[in-house]
Formats: C-alpha cells, structure tokens, sequence
C-alpha cells in the first residue's frame, strides 16, 4: 500500500496554476486518506517552468512529458495542455499505470477520446475529466435536489455560457483559435462544460441535436506578448503579422433528451459585456432551478408547491456546512469562489485512488460530451438534426 500519491503536472499555464492551487490546498482543508505530493510540473521552457515550481511548490520542472509520464516515483498525471495533446499524455501515462486527470474537452476527436477511455480502463487506473463547475456546492446542491424530486420532472434545459474576450476585433490570436489545436472555439471550450453540467444534473442523456457554429471575425493579429487575459498566452510561437481564426467564436444548439426533456445550449466568447457567464435554468414540472456562476453561491429555487400567496423564486446561499463540499472550507456565508471547484474535485479524485473507488465526471463521461459536441458540428455541416452516438 502506498504512503502517498505522487502527482506529475503537466501545463503550466491558467490551468496548470489552478490544478497546482489545488494540490497545495487540498490536503490543508480537507482529511486526506492519503497525502499527496508535488513531486515534478512539465512545461515548455526549462527557466519558466522551474520558477513556476518554485512558487507553487513542485519539487522539480521538467520539459519533456514522456520522462514525466514515464517517471517511477509519478502515480497521477495532470493533463492541463492543449486539447491537441490530450489523449497522447493520457494514453502514455495510462499504458504506464498512472491514475489520469485530464483537462475539458477531453479530446478534440471522439475518436481519440474513445481511445482514451479503453487506454484508462485496460490499465485498471482511476481517470476522470476536470468539469469544475460540478464542484460548485450551489451546482451540487441542485444536483441532489433534481435527484430527490425538488422539481418534478425535469421538461427544459436552458445553458447559456457566454465570454466576451473575442469581441474586440483586434484582440489577439492564440492556441484557443487553432482548430488543430484546440479543436474548436467556443463549442468544445464552453459548451462542453454547458454538456457536461445537462448530463451531470438530469442525469440524463444527450441523443439529438442541431445546431450552428459561427465564425465572426476571421483573422486576428499574432501577439507580441505584452497582453493578458484568457487569449494572451501564444507569444511563445514568435509568430508575427495576422493569423487565420479556425475555430468559432460562438455556437449554439438545440438538444433531445433521452428522458423527453429538450435543451437550448449557446456558447459565445463574443457576448459584449459578459465575463463568465455560465448559467443554466432547468424547469420541471413541479420547479425550477437556476444558478450563474458570476454569482456562483447562490442556487435560485422556485417550487409550485409552495402555497399560492408565497410563491416565488427564492435564493439558497449555498455556503452552509449541510450544502457538499463546504463544511472543509468557512463558516456559512463566507463565500467559495472559482479556485474551490478545482480543489474539491482533486479531494474527490485523491479519495478515489486512495479507496480503489470510482470517481466522476470520469473518460466515460468525457468522451460522450465529445459524441454531443462531435454531433453538433456534424448537424451544422449536415443543417439537420443529428443522432449522438453512445459511448459505452
Ligand atoms: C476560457 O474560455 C476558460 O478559461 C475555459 O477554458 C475554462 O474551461 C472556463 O472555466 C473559463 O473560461
């Protein structure tokens, strides 16, 4: 048995800082059945990487992932790059028994992310995908309230996931918009979290959508590294002048459920004025939920079984010890914020290698909001509905 779990991170970018915030809170706020261990982080210049190990505590930089993957004293590979290199690390760290956490989407291919899956599962390994937003306790909370019936049956998914990092025109390229890279734009980088929180808390499955991908502005300066922000982190490629946009900047679509429910899902990072406006509204009906992660503590719940003169949408501030997760961070409304979702779900993942158990959102559940984001590309190129396929 072991005495720890030996973590290798590899990215260190805007996830891998908060995959690494992660690993050095969790063990301080949550009881642990087993420590973990910063053992080593891979990027891709040897002088940043070992000064972003430095500040967040990683024993060692690396900059090459197949010796990380490879590593004796590594049990758990973080995957935070690009969605390109998804299933390679994965694949590798798999075939070399190491447990896998892997970035959102999982792949830019239901292909790659089907072979992902079989890799985790031949291995025997504990694998699951980083859906942070699950771990919001507002959005669990709705989760067990759907379970126990707090609305009936669920009728209409509406997911709104709207970003407006790209409206400026001359806002810069970036990995993000390179289809070969990243597989899509908006679509797999927001919707995919749209999908995942649907399947998440209707239980339910995706079978049928339609939808359309739009590409607004087409071409987009190189940047010279001076910037900041979700886009701004490309200056490593020295490319200069403008670069082609390969990916949309918006997609939305209509979805069939397999339980009768149907669903509007619009992903835009072209939404003037809008930041991280992730919401969802589920009706059902004896209810309704909604919550927005701008306002992320706060679950809205209306409920026709109130008595007529009382009825209306009330708010839970879900920062109570009762409400999941929140009896390892601060008393009842001392609000959790972005970071937290990370954290909690490392708890949740460590727990699981510890026990031998299951965790989720695990590939399974990743290749298939691959099948749905795949099924809606093909409905755009097909203008009509699309079946999604299962993944077993
Ligand atoms: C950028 O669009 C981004 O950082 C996504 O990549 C994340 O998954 C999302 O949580 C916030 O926005």
């Amino acid at each position: 048995m072991a005495s720890s779990i030996r973590v290798g991170l590899i990215g260190n970018r805007f996830m891998g800082k908060a995959h690494s915030n992660a690993y050095v809170k969790v063990g301080k706020f949550f009881d642990l059945s087993l420590p973990s261990e910063m053992k080593a982080v891979c990027g891709l210049d040897q002088n940043e990487v070992d000064a972003f190990a430095k500040r967040f505590g990683w024993e060692r930089g690396e900059v090459d992932w197949e010796k990380l993957v490879a590593a004796d004293d590594i049990d758990l590979v973080d995957v935070c790059t690009p969605g390109d290199t998804h299933a390679p690390i994965a694949i590798a760290a798999a075939k070399a028994g190491k447990h896998v956490f892997c970035e959102k989407p999982l792949a830019n291919s239901l292909e790659d992310a089907k072979q992902m899956l079989a890799a985790a599962r031949a291995a025997k390994v504990r694998h699951m995908v980083n859906f942070c937003y699950r771990r919001a306790p507002a959005v669990s909370l709705a989760k067990q309230m759907i379970a126990d019936g707090a609305i009936g049956e669920v009728r209409q998914y509406r997911a709104t996931y709207l970003q407006d990092w790209l409206a400026d025109p001359c806002a810069p390229m970036s990995w993000r918009l390179v289809k070969k890279v990243a597989g899509s734009g908006a679509h797999g980088d927001l919707n995919a979290h749209a999908i995942d929180l649907a399947r998440y808390l209707t239980g339910d499955e995706i079978t049928e959508v339609v939808g359309e991908l739009k590409t607004f502005v087409k071409e987009r300066p190189w940047p010279d590294g001076s910037g900041s922000g979700v886009g701004a982190s490309t200056a490593e490629t020295g490319k200069k002048g403008m670069g082609e946009v390969t990916v949309d900047d918006a997609a939305i679509f209509l979805a069939r459920f397999a339980g009768g429910a149907i669903g509007t899902f619009e992903a835009t990072r072209m939404a003037t004025g809008r930041k991280n406006y992730n919401r969802f509204e589920i009706s059902g009906s004896r209810g309704s939920l909604a919550w927005n992660f701008e306002d992320m503590n706060v679950l809205e719940y209306y409920s026709a079984d109130d008595p007529a003169d009382r009825r209306g949408f009330r708010q839970i501030l879900a920062t109570e010890a009762v409400h999941p997760y929140v009896s390892a961070w601060w008393p009842p409304g001392h609000i959790l914020g972005y970071e937290h979702g990370f954290v909690n779900g490392v708890y949740d993942l460590l727990q699981a290698i510890a026990s031998g158990g299951e965790v989720t959102p695990d590939f399974r559940d990743g290749a298939q909001c691959v099948a749905v984001l795949d099924a809606v590309v093909a409905s755009t190129e097909s203008g009509s509905w699309q079946k999604v396929e299962h993944v077993d």
